[in-house]
C-alpha cells in the first residue's frame, strides 16, 4: 500500500456490553470530516464507484457485513477487503475506485473531507489515466 491509500486499524473499546469504536477528525481520521454517507441495500450486488476524485480524501469503513474495493493509482491495482468495523480504508485524491462483492448486510460508511461536489469527480478512466501521468 502507498501513501495515497492505506488501511487504518481503529482501536476497539469494549467490555461485556459490547464494542465501541470512536472516530475523531485529525486524530484517527487524518482530516477534517465535513460529510458522512453510507451505502447499503445493494441486494443485486451491482459494482459501484468507477471514478476518482480530483481533491477529495475519504475513509471507507464497512460497519456491517463486507465488501471489496479495487483501488487503482493508474499504474497498479490493489484489492482491499473491508469486513470489520475496526478497519478503515483511507483513499486520497486521484485514486480510481470500484466497490463490489457486497454482502447482503453490508453497510459501507464513508467519511469525507469535503461536501458533495460533482465537479470533483473524474468518471472517465482515460481522463483519470491522463491526470495521474
Ligand atoms: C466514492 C464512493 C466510495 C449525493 O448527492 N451526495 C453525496 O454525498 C454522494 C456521495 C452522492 N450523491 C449522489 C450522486 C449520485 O446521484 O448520489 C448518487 C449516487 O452516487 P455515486 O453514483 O457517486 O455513488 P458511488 O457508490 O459510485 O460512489 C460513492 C461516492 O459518490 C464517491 O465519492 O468515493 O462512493
Amino acid at each position: 500500500m502507498q501513501d495515497k491509500y492505506r488501511l487504518i486499524n481503529f482501536k476497539i473499546l469494549g467490555d461485556k456490553r459490547g464494542s465501541l469504536i470512536s472516530l475523531e477528525q485529525n486524530k484517527n481520521i487524518p482530516f477534517e470530516i465535513k460529510r458522512v454517507y453510507y451505502i447499503y441495500g445493494n441486494s443485486e450486488n451491482i459494482r459501484r464507484g468507477f471514478h476518482a476524485h480530483k481533491k477529495l480524501q475519504q475513509v471507507a469503513i464497512c460497519i456491517n457485513g463486507s465488501c471489496e474495493i479495487m483501488i487503482d493509482n493508474g499504474k497498479e491495482k490493489e484489492i482491499v477487503i473491508l469486513n470489520s468495523p475496526n478497519k478503515g480504508l483511507l483513499i486520497q485524491n486521484m485514486i480510481w475506485r470500484e466497490m463490489y462483492n457486497f454482502s447482503e448486510d453490508c453497510i459501507l460508511m464513508v467519511l469525507a473531507d469535503d461536501f458533495y461536489d460533482e465537479s470533483d469527480y473524474i468518471r472517465n478512466y482515460e481522463e483519470f489515466k491522463e491526470g495521474v501521468k
